[in-house]
């Protein structure tokens, strides 16, 4: 009860079970949580009972689902496996509410992370009936200390009718003033630019506002995040990583980019993570970072005075490091700042900061367009996340993937995109194991020869093919396709289990 330091709010304490009670069928809620860090622990559950009871009663039960991106099996999972979640936005990684979504049984809106807090504050997707927040504490003047991620936490408290909120006492107290709320968005035509001009700088306050009148319960919970672990780098990776680095360290020698690099983003997942880590390896120091996640890597780079200071909207960091940041977080306050997402993803701040943007993709087609999301065209897999806000506005923007999936099955290199996330317009540098494909300033027939350097040799010659039979069935096209072959390799891959012939 410590962590409650204001009288208001204490009279609020209830079960999450009793806060669970207070949400109806078909409300809109708007959850705190981004990559596994900052959701609510506790009434998600309380929720899902609720659905299962209502439902084994007759009734239908499902609530709308808005969150920072991604939560846990304790949030996301067990809302989506009793099939309460009919609408979900904006990213998720959830295997139970991945199968929903892809069954048809979730509404799944998959838009940019930087779009989703604003279209909610613009009234397009209706009323917020509630949000369920996720704080550290709550000061004695009634504003909220946040956790290990912001999210889209300052829209929801802003526009929810209602507000939940959990206190987590298993949040270390020191992540107090590591967190920078910035409150001067307005809706067009009253927004002013944002005066945000170094990483590392603060335009906001600490806490997130809330109105106390609108808050009808809050919980105690003692829960750790998702956490989960990094996969151990495989060589794959380490070479993926050690192409981006020696490319990063070209364009400084070119004098394109300065020694200390321009502000880093790293997307989700191992190779972004083994990225990090080949910086760590590097002779580049004094390194700042605009990202929206910081996982393990970026914490190492931190710890070995590589990075000065790391701007992001959350953590998704591995159980170890999460303690070691619990543990020191006066610490890794002085260097890292986390921000609205709406902030951290900003198109205007990314442009204005030159951020480096790196990001996993599904497949990559000869010119250079990205597919993130759809497995196959048709499933989807995560969501586009912030790859986009980064890729369209960044001073470099690179996709880095290994060049096959399944043991060589699946070519990430083909012909045409089976689903398009970031075209060629937006796509400057591609990497896989084998080497860099650099697009910048290549028209077409160039950026095809490019790639196809990087793809796997056993999909090399039948790209090459490819690229011929294009040449000659659209032979005066500035953008060559044969369009009946396009996506030939995708249907033999559904209908013989590979790509190879
Ligand atoms: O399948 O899960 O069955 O093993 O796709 O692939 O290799 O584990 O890659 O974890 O780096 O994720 C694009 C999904 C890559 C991620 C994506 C199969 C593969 C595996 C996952 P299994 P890996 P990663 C900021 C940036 C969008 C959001 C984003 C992502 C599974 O990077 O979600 O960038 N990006 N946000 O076997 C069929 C192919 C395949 C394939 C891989 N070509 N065809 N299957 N797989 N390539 C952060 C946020 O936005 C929060």
């Amino acid at each position: 009860m410590a962590r409650i330091r204001s009288q208001q709010f204490l009279d609020k304490v209830v079960s999450a079970d009793e806060a669970a009670a207070l949400i109806k069928h078909g409300d809109r809620i708007g959850f705190s949580g981004f990559t596994g860090s900052g959701y609510p622990k506790a009434v998600p559950s309380a929720l899902a009972r609720r659905v299962e009871l209502e439902q084994t009663q007759g009734r239908p039960f499902q609530v709308g689902v808005y969150t920072g991106a991604s939560t846990a099996p304790e949030c996301d999972g067990v809302l989506a496996a009793v099939g309460g979640m009919g609408f979900r936005m904006p990213y998720q990684s959830d295997p139970d509410t991945r199968q929903a979504i892809n069954a048809g049984v979730t509404g799944y809106c998959d838009i940019h992370l930087s779009h989703s807090g604003p279209l909610v504050r613009q009234g397009f997707l209706g009323r917020l009936d509630f949000a369920l927040v996720e704080v550290t504490a709550i000061t004695a003047d009634g504003e909220l200390v946040p956790t290990t991620s912001i999210g889209n936490n300052n829209v929801w408290l802003d526009v929810a009718d209602r507000v939940i909120l959990e206190v987590n006492e298993w949040m270390s107290e020191g992540l107090e003033g590591m967190h920078d709320v910035y409150y001067g968005i307005e809706l067009p035509p009253h927004n002013v630019p944002i005066p945000l001009t170094h990483p590392g700088g603060r335009i906001g306050q600490g806490t997130l506002r809330v109105d106390p009148d609108k808050v009808v319960a809050v919980v105690l919970t003692n829960a750790a995040d998702r956490n989960s672990p990094f996969k151990e780098l495989d060589a794959e990776s380490k070479t993926i990583a050690g192409h981006y680095v020696d490319f990063l360290m070209n364009e400084v020698k070119q004098g394109r980019l300065p020694q200390s690099l321009l502000p880093l983003q790293s997307g989700v997942g191992n190779i972004a993570n083994a990225v990090l880590s080949g910086l760590l390896d590097s002779e580049l120091g004094h390194l700042t970072s605009y990202t929206e996640v910081i996982q393990d890597g970026m914490v190492d780079l931190i710890d070995a005075g590589k990075v000065d200071v790391a701007s992001a909207t959350a953590f998704s960091l591995s159980p170890q490091v999460a303690q070691r940041l619990n543990a020191e977080a006066e610490r890794y306050r002085r260097h890292i700042v986390l921000r609205p997402q709406e902030i951290s993803n900003h198109p205007e701040v990314i442009r204005r900061l030159g951020v480096l943007a790196c990001n996993g993709m599904i497949e990559a087609d000869i010119y250079g367009n990205i597919n993130s999301t759809h497995i196959m065209g048709s499933r989807m897999q995560n969501g586009i996340g912030g790859s986009g806000d980064f890729t369209r506005n960044a001073y470099i923007s690179a996709f880095v993937s290994p060049s096959t999936a399944k043991g060589g099955a699946i070519s990430c290199i083909v012909p045409m995109v089976s689903h398009h996330d970031h075209t060629e317009h937006d796509v400057m540098v591609l990497v896989t194991e084998q080497g860099v494909a650099d697009l910048r300033g290549l028209p077409p027939r160039q950026r095809a020869q490019a790639v196809i350097k990087v793809a796997h040799p056993d999909y090399r010659p039948l790209l090459r093919e490819y690229v011929e039979r294009a040449a000659q069935e659209a032979n005066s096209a500035h953008t060559p396709h044969a369009l009946k072959a396009a996506l030939s390799w995708h249907i033999r891959m559904l209908e013989t289990g590979t790509m190879l012939p």
